[in-house]
Protein backbone atom coordinates (compact mmCIF):
# COMPACT_ATOMS: atom_id res chain seq x y z
CA UNK A 1 0.00 0.00 0.00
CA UNK A 2 1.29 3.71 -0.84
CA UNK A 3 2.33 5.64 1.98
CA UNK A 4 0.67 8.56 2.42
CA UNK A 5 2.14 12.20 2.32
CA UNK A 6 2.75 13.83 5.82
CA UNK A 7 3.57 17.26 6.86
CA UNK A 8 3.48 19.12 9.93
CA UNK A 9 3.89 22.15 11.33
CA UNK A 10 6.41 22.59 13.95
CA UNK A 11 5.59 26.36 15.26
CA UNK A 12 8.47 25.84 17.98
CA UNK A 13 7.97 28.84 20.51
CA UNK A 14 6.10 30.54 17.79
CA UNK A 15 4.22 32.81 16.90
CA UNK A 16 4.00 35.53 19.61
CA UNK A 17 0.68 36.82 19.28
CA UNK A 18 -3.36 35.67 18.93
CA UNK A 19 -3.36 38.00 15.90
CA UNK A 20 -1.05 35.75 14.80
CA UNK A 21 -2.16 32.32 15.71
CA UNK A 22 -5.69 33.44 13.82
CA UNK A 23 -3.98 34.54 10.82
CA UNK A 24 -2.23 31.11 10.13
CA UNK A 25 -5.34 29.33 11.28
CA UNK A 26 -7.55 31.06 8.61
CA UNK A 27 -5.16 30.42 5.86
CA UNK A 28 -5.06 26.68 6.53
CA UNK A 29 -9.15 26.85 7.32
CA UNK A 30 -9.29 27.88 3.81
CA UNK A 31 -6.36 26.24 1.84
CA UNK A 32 -7.13 23.25 -0.56
CA UNK A 33 -5.45 20.72 1.33
CA UNK A 34 -4.93 16.83 0.07
CA UNK A 35 -2.52 15.19 2.61
CA UNK A 36 -2.05 14.69 6.46
CA UNK A 37 -1.78 17.67 8.16
CA UNK A 38 -0.82 18.23 11.81
CA UNK A 39 0.15 21.74 13.10
CA UNK A 40 1.93 21.64 16.39
CA UNK A 41 1.62 24.91 18.18
CA UNK A 42 3.06 25.54 21.78
CA UNK A 43 1.20 23.67 24.69
CA UNK A 44 -0.76 26.77 25.64
CA UNK A 45 -2.48 27.11 21.79
CA UNK A 46 -3.28 23.36 21.66
CA UNK A 47 -6.61 23.40 22.69
CA UNK A 48 -7.47 27.00 21.28
CA UNK A 49 -6.00 25.77 17.90
CA UNK A 50 -7.48 22.40 17.53
CA UNK A 51 -11.12 24.45 18.39
CA UNK A 52 -11.31 26.33 15.35
CA UNK A 53 -8.53 24.52 12.96
CA UNK A 54 -11.39 22.05 10.52
CA UNK A 55 -11.05 18.68 11.38
CA UNK A 56 -9.16 17.26 8.92
CA UNK A 57 -5.88 19.25 10.31
CA UNK A 58 -5.11 17.37 13.55
CA UNK A 59 -2.86 19.41 16.17
CA UNK A 60 0.45 17.66 17.87
CA UNK A 61 1.89 18.44 20.96
CA UNK A 62 5.69 19.23 20.76
CA UNK A 63 6.96 16.75 23.59
CA UNK A 64 5.32 15.26 26.64
CA UNK A 65 6.54 13.47 29.39
CA UNK A 66 6.76 9.60 30.31
CA UNK A 67 4.60 9.58 33.12
CA UNK A 68 0.64 10.43 33.38
CA UNK A 69 0.44 12.09 36.78
CA UNK A 70 2.46 13.19 39.72
CA UNK A 71 5.18 15.87 41.26
CA UNK A 72 6.71 16.75 37.45
CA UNK A 73 6.58 20.64 37.68
CA UNK A 74 6.10 22.17 34.01
CA UNK A 75 5.44 18.71 32.43
CA UNK A 76 2.39 17.65 29.90
CA UNK A 77 1.54 13.91 30.58
CA UNK A 78 0.29 11.49 27.17
CA UNK A 79 -2.64 10.91 29.74
CA UNK A 80 -3.37 14.80 29.72
CA UNK A 81 -3.03 14.77 25.84
CA UNK A 82 -5.49 12.54 24.92
CA UNK A 83 -7.45 13.62 27.34
CA UNK A 84 -7.44 16.97 25.87
CA UNK A 85 -8.18 15.41 22.59
CA UNK A 86 -4.66 16.42 21.32
CA UNK A 87 -3.53 13.09 19.45
CA UNK A 88 0.02 13.89 18.10
CA UNK A 89 3.40 14.26 20.20
CA UNK A 90 6.68 15.11 18.52
CA UNK A 91 9.28 13.87 20.75
CA UNK A 92 12.86 13.59 20.16
CA UNK A 93 13.33 17.39 18.14
CA UNK A 94 16.98 18.38 18.36
CA UNK A 95 16.31 21.26 20.03
CA UNK A 96 15.30 19.23 23.09
CA UNK A 97 17.85 16.58 22.98
CA UNK A 98 20.53 19.60 22.85
CA UNK A 99 18.75 22.61 24.82
CA UNK A 100 17.09 20.00 27.22
CA UNK A 101 19.59 17.06 27.20
CA UNK A 102 17.14 14.94 26.30
CA UNK A 103 19.23 11.65 25.81
CA UNK A 104 17.87 8.62 23.14
CA UNK A 105 16.67 6.61 26.21
CA UNK A 106 14.70 9.37 27.61
CA UNK A 107 12.87 10.13 24.15
CA UNK A 108 12.56 6.21 23.92
CA UNK A 109 10.38 6.39 27.24
CA UNK A 110 8.50 8.93 26.27
CA UNK A 111 7.71 7.32 23.40
CA UNK A 112 6.74 4.33 24.66
CA UNK A 113 4.28 6.23 27.15
CA UNK A 114 3.14 8.02 24.41
CA UNK A 115 2.03 5.19 22.40
CA UNK A 116 0.13 3.59 25.98
CA UNK A 117 -1.51 6.81 26.01
CA UNK A 118 -2.92 5.75 22.57
CA UNK A 119 -0.87 9.39 21.20
CA UNK A 120 0.59 8.97 18.06
CA UNK A 121 4.07 9.99 17.73
CA UNK A 122 6.29 12.07 15.24
CA UNK A 123 9.74 10.64 16.22
CA UNK A 124 12.70 12.86 15.44
CA UNK A 125 16.09 11.61 14.47
CA UNK A 126 19.32 13.61 12.86
CA UNK A 127 22.57 13.86 12.90
CA UNK A 128 25.07 16.90 13.88
CA UNK A 129 27.48 17.87 10.79
CA UNK A 130 30.19 16.84 12.58
CA UNK A 131 28.69 13.65 12.61
CA UNK A 132 28.02 14.15 8.82
CA UNK A 133 31.40 14.64 7.95
CA UNK A 134 32.33 11.79 9.44
CA UNK A 135 30.51 9.70 7.94
CA UNK A 136 28.06 8.64 11.11
CA UNK A 137 25.36 10.12 9.80
CA UNK A 138 23.35 5.76 8.97
CA UNK A 139 24.81 5.25 12.50
CA UNK A 140 23.59 7.76 14.66
CA UNK A 141 20.16 7.82 12.71
CA UNK A 142 20.37 4.01 13.60
CA UNK A 143 21.34 4.08 17.52
CA UNK A 144 18.89 6.99 18.12
CA UNK A 145 15.85 4.23 16.96
CA UNK A 146 17.54 1.64 18.72
CA UNK A 147 16.89 2.96 21.78
CA UNK A 148 13.24 2.75 20.48
CA UNK A 149 13.25 -0.16 18.98
CA UNK A 150 14.18 -1.92 22.57
CA UNK A 151 11.32 -0.73 24.26
CA UNK A 152 8.65 -0.82 21.62
CA UNK A 153 6.27 -4.09 20.58
CA UNK A 154 6.06 -4.22 16.06
CA UNK A 155 2.48 -3.23 16.34
CA UNK A 156 3.46 -0.13 18.04
CA UNK A 157 5.37 1.24 14.37
CA UNK A 158 2.05 2.00 13.58
CA UNK A 159 1.21 4.88 15.55
CA UNK A 160 4.48 6.57 14.79
CA UNK A 161 6.33 9.20 12.05
CA UNK A 162 9.56 9.07 12.10
CA UNK A 163 11.14 12.94 11.36
CA UNK A 164 14.53 12.87 9.85
CA UNK A 165 16.37 16.15 10.53
CA UNK A 166 19.60 16.45 10.12
CA UNK A 167 20.95 19.10 12.83
CA UNK A 168 22.87 20.90 10.55
CA UNK A 169 19.59 22.30 8.45
CA UNK A 170 17.48 23.02 11.33
CA UNK A 171 16.89 26.83 10.68
CA UNK A 172 19.75 27.16 8.86
CA UNK A 173 18.52 27.62 5.42
CA UNK A 174 20.73 24.93 4.75
CA UNK A 175 18.49 22.18 3.33
CA UNK A 176 19.43 18.53 2.54
CA UNK A 177 19.49 17.80 -0.96
CA UNK A 178 17.26 15.70 -2.46
CA UNK A 179 20.53 12.75 -2.50
CA UNK A 180 21.68 13.28 0.85
CA UNK A 181 17.73 13.43 1.91
CA UNK A 182 17.30 10.19 0.03
CA UNK A 183 20.13 8.30 0.80
CA UNK A 184 19.71 8.64 4.71
CA UNK A 185 15.91 8.08 4.31
CA UNK A 186 16.59 4.63 2.75
CA UNK A 187 19.16 3.78 4.83
CA UNK A 188 16.52 4.82 8.21
CA UNK A 189 13.97 2.39 6.37
CA UNK A 190 16.51 -0.46 5.62
CA UNK A 191 17.93 -0.21 9.39
CA UNK A 192 13.91 -0.64 10.53
CA UNK A 193 13.82 -4.05 7.84
CA UNK A 194 16.45 -5.39 10.23
CA UNK A 195 15.60 -4.08 13.27
CA UNK A 196 12.37 -4.57 13.29
CA UNK A 197 10.20 -6.13 10.42
CA UNK A 198 10.04 -5.44 6.73
CA UNK A 199 6.36 -4.97 6.88
CA UNK A 200 7.10 -1.90 9.29
CA UNK A 201 9.99 -0.31 7.32
CA UNK A 202 7.34 -0.45 4.25
CA UNK A 203 4.91 1.42 5.94
CA UNK A 204 6.63 3.64 8.10
CA UNK A 205 6.37 6.76 7.10
CA UNK A 206 9.71 8.75 7.03
CA UNK A 207 9.65 12.73 6.49
CA UNK A 208 12.43 15.11 6.04
CA UNK A 209 12.62 18.25 8.36
CA UNK A 210 15.32 20.91 8.18
CA UNK A 211 15.05 24.38 6.20
CA UNK A 212 11.99 22.99 4.11
CA UNK A 213 10.74 26.07 2.42
CA UNK A 214 8.53 26.41 -1.06
CA UNK A 215 11.38 25.89 -3.33
CA UNK A 216 12.92 22.76 -2.38
CA UNK A 217 10.11 21.01 -1.46
CA UNK A 218 9.18 19.63 -5.05
CA UNK A 219 12.34 18.09 -5.97
CA UNK A 220 12.42 16.82 -1.67
CA UNK A 221 8.98 14.97 -2.56
CA UNK A 222 10.06 13.15 -5.42
CA UNK A 223 12.31 10.63 -3.70
CA UNK A 224 10.89 7.47 -3.26
CA UNK A 225 11.71 7.28 0.46
CA UNK A 226 10.98 10.65 1.44
CA UNK A 227 7.00 10.54 2.46
CA UNK A 228 6.11 14.38 3.94
CA UNK A 229 8.17 16.94 5.72
CA UNK A 230 8.25 18.40 9.28
CA UNK A 231 8.25 22.33 8.46
CA UNK A 232 9.34 24.65 11.27
CA UNK A 233 10.20 28.46 10.01
CA UNK A 234 8.35 27.83 7.03
CA UNK A 235 5.07 26.78 8.78
CA UNK A 236 4.29 30.16 10.08
CA UNK A 237 4.12 31.84 6.67
CA UNK A 238 1.65 31.34 3.83
CA UNK A 239 3.86 28.94 2.01
CA UNK A 240 3.46 26.35 4.26
CA UNK A 241 0.21 25.36 1.85
CA UNK A 242 2.93 24.87 -1.31
CA UNK A 243 4.87 22.67 0.72
CA UNK A 244 1.27 20.91 1.94
CA UNK A 245 0.74 20.33 -1.46
CA UNK A 246 4.17 19.23 -2.71
CA UNK A 247 3.62 16.37 -4.65
CA UNK A 248 0.63 18.43 -6.44
C1 LIG B 1 13.48 21.46 11.93
C2 LIG B 1 12.36 22.16 11.31
C3 LIG B 1 11.06 21.75 11.96
P1 LIG B 1 13.06 24.46 10.22
O1 LIG B 1 13.50 21.76 13.33
O2 LIG B 1 11.08 20.70 12.85
O3 LIG B 1 12.57 23.55 11.45
O4 LIG B 1 12.14 24.10 9.04
O5 LIG B 1 12.87 25.87 10.66
O6 LIG B 1 14.48 24.11 9.90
Amino acid sequence: MPRQFFVGGNFKMNPNSVAEKIALTTLLNKAELDDSVVVAPPALYLIPLKEILRKEIQVAAQNCYFKDSGAFTGEISPAQLKDAGIPYVILGHSERRTLFHETSEIVAQKTKAALAGSLSVILCIGETLEQRETDQTAQVCAAQLQAVVDLLSEADWSKIVIAYEPVWAIGTGKVASAAQAQATHADIRAFLGTAVSPAVAQATRIIYGGSVNKGNCKELSTQPDVDGFLVGGASLKPEFVDIINATR
